[in-house]
């Protein structure tokens, strides 16, 4: 929870309700392996994860996981063409929802796809990586609003090949609705916690969630 968020929730006197990760085994701890080793996955044999071949690394050839101690290698051990793996998870129609995760690369020129669909198949937020550095890791964050009761977050290789593209400790977490109305909200509507609050702290509060 950010200071932000355990400041309001003191001042208006409600707890915040936890910001519970909607994603099952997004930082790929699940299935241990050997410290210091690396260790090839069929299609849908790591937990909570569906689609093609995938590989884990655990804080293997001089790079230690973003967190925990194991990540994904997206371009896996196999048939070398593109990889691709998705996880659907429940959501609220209308809902903003943050996503976050940490990629690095192997080598030079990996590039990968984030897309996240609703379950009519549109597209909610889609991008292009292409900046990763090598065995050093960055972070995204961003949001996007839930359309359907499932979405799906996908994870797909551009360059081809068995190597490259790691990441780890993906997280999608719904936004309180104080906070995703924030920026709309108008000093001229009878809300309690406008009173509680001056909009420059709201403002302050989303600027931190989404730098
Ligand atoms: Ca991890
Ligand atoms: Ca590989």
């Amino acid at each position: 929870m950010s200071k932000w968020l355990a400041a309001l929730s003191l001042i208006v006197g409600v707890s915040t309700p936890a910001h519970a990760n909607l994603i099952l085994n997004g930082s790929f701890e699940n299935n241990d392996i050997k410290s210091n080793s690396w260790k090839a996955f069929t299609a849908g044999t790591v937990d909570g994860w569906s689609g093609t071949n995938m590989e884990l690394w655990d804080n293997f050839q001089r790079l230690n996981a973003f967190d925990g101690s194991q990540y994904a290698e997206l371009n896996a051990n196999g048939n070398g063409g593109r990889y691709s793996i998705f996880q659907r998870f429940s959501t609220e129609i209308g809902a903003t929802y943050d996503v976050s995760f940490a990629y690095a690369a192997r080598r030079s020129g990996e590039s990968f796809q984030l897309d996240i669909l609703s379950d009519t198949d549109s597209v909610l937020y889609s991008q292009v990586f292409d900046d990763h550095s090598i065995k050093i890791w960055s972070e995204f964050n961003g949001d996007f609003v839930a359309q359907t009761a499932l979405t799906t977050i996908r994870f797909s290789t551009i360059n081809r090949g068995t190597y490259g593209n790691f990441i780890d400790d993906i997280a999608v977490t719904a936004v309180p609705d104080f906070v995703a109305s924030a920026s709309s909200m108008s000093v001229s509507e009878p809300v309690g916690l406008a009173i509680l609050l001056p909009l420059s702290a709201f403002a302050l509060m989303r600027r931190k969630r989404t730098k």
